[in-house]
């Protein structure tokens, strides 16, 4: 310890100690407000303190608060910040001595600051980012950081407000230290595709007046989970094809669609039906589910084609639809001619309408496409006669005479 404040110590303990005073004053007080009439407070004449050249000893507190001699009052000196004077401690107080000499004598002087609401609550980051799956379960816990408030007691922060409270809640906690841990908890689930970016506000509110307070941006991005299947735009399709179209043709397109986002949406088409020849004709483009011809197509084979189509996201969840393809014949078919019978020797007196051949016509496509006409060249004695289903009959129409024409050579047309 220095030699002369040791002295000045001893001095101090051998002088007799008069009284004391205490005063209380809130922090931040402009300089040069009146902070006690000392001189009153201690009973000491204005003279006694000029005449004992009174003033102020402190060994840390000094610079905040002078000693008017001649208007025997303290007065705040220097600016009295009570949060950096005395941080957390919610009791805050100055104490020095007044010292008089002539005989010596000092008094007590304790000044307690009282704290003002000068402080709001202070989040360390104005924005905070949180990237949570929409398949996050409920109850689920995000911790937020704690605002700050310089102030003590009611002027520190008194609540916490999270808004809206859609599909969080908040949730405090007490720590030993007196801090609190505030976090906030799923209580609704998360949607994406209803919702992909949720904006919350965090706001600390403290109890001093007027009230102040803080507040934090709370931005959620709700990451896509593989909640939706594929769904087709008609559960059956309907489409034609002409028979004999080349291969390649476009027959139909279906499309699905799916709710979620990248891998989750991404969509494959495929044909459905197993074996058969149907698997062979057609060809599902997987990607924008055009289905194309793979092989001629006979109508007079199939009329009719039922594919059944699945779709497939990237997470495995399918739909599935039918396309009903019907064929459209073209007249693609000759007639053909079937002689069923015949008889190439007739005699000459043979009666009327006696039966030659038989022939039946057959004509594959269907429709007009289908329908025949038949007939035999002029200037024979014989008639064709219809007689059901395409069956004809070559009959004799008129009297025969060997010596005349003893053979006919017939074109059924
Ligand atoms: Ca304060
Ligand atoms: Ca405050
Ligand atoms: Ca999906
Ligand atoms: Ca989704």
């Amino acid at each position: 310890m220095n030699p002369r404040l040791l002295l000045f110590v001893c001095l101090l303990s051998l002088a007799s100690v008069r009284g004391q005073v205490s005063y209380s004053i809130p922090e931040e007080m402009p300089k040069g407000s009146l902070v006690g009439n000392i001189a009153q407070d201690l009973g000491l004449e204005m003279k006694r303190l000029i005449s004992g050249k009174a003033k102020i000893y402190s060994r840390s507190s000094g610079e905040y608060v002078e000693l008017n001699r001649e208007r025997g009052v303290l007065l705040v000196k220097e600016r009295i910040d009570r949060e950096a004077l005395c941080a957390e401690t919610a009791l805050c107080a100055l104490h020095f001595q007044i010292i008089l000499e002539n005989p010596m004598e000092h008094y007590t002087v304790n000044i307690q600051i009282t704290d003002i609401n000068d402080n709001a609550p202070a989040f360390e980051k104005t924005t905070v980012e949180f990237r949570i799956s929409e398949s996050a379960v409920i109850g689920s816990k995000f911790e937020l950081a704690a605002a700050e408030d310089l102030d003590v007691e009611n002027n520190g922060i008194q609540k916490y407000e999270l808004k809206p409270a859609n599909n969080f809640v908040l949730n405090l906690n007490n720590n030993p230290d007196g801090t609190k841990n505030v976090e906030m908890v799923l209580q609704k689930p998360l949607d994406r595709e209803k919702q992909e970016e949720i904006s919350l506000v965090l706001t600390a509110v403290d109890g001093g007046e007027p009230q102040m307070s803080g507040t934090m941006m709370i931005v959620v991005t709700v990451l896509d989970a593989n909640d939706n299947a594929p769904v087709f735009t008609q559960q059956t399709y309907k489409a034609t094809v002409t028979e004999n179209s080349p291969k390649g043709t476009i027959v139909a397109a279906v499309t699905a669609s799916d709710a979620d986002q990248g891998s989750n949406s991404r969509i494959t088409y495929s044909i459905k039906n197993r074996g058969g020849s149907l698997r062979h004709l057609f060809e599902i483009n997987k990607e924008n589910g055009k289905i194309v011809l793979n092989e001629n197509i006979d109508y007079e084979k199939s009329k009719s084609f039922q594919i059944s189509i699945g779709a497939t996201d990237d997470g495995g969840l399918t739909d599935s639809c039918k396309l009903i393809v019907d064929v459209l014949d073209v007249n693609d078919n000759k007639p053909e001619i079937n002689i069923m019978s015949k008889s190439n020797i007739i005699p000459e007196d043979a009666k009327l309408n006696t039966v030659v051949t038989m022939i039946h016509i057959e004509d594959l496509d269907s429709g007009d496409n289908g329908k025949v006409q038949c007939s035999i060249n002029e200037n024979v004695p014989f008639i064709l006669k219809s007689t059901r289903n395409n069956f004809y009959s070559l009959q004799t129409d008129s009297e025969l005479d060997r010596e005349t024409a003893s053979e006919y050579n017939i074109t059924v047309t």
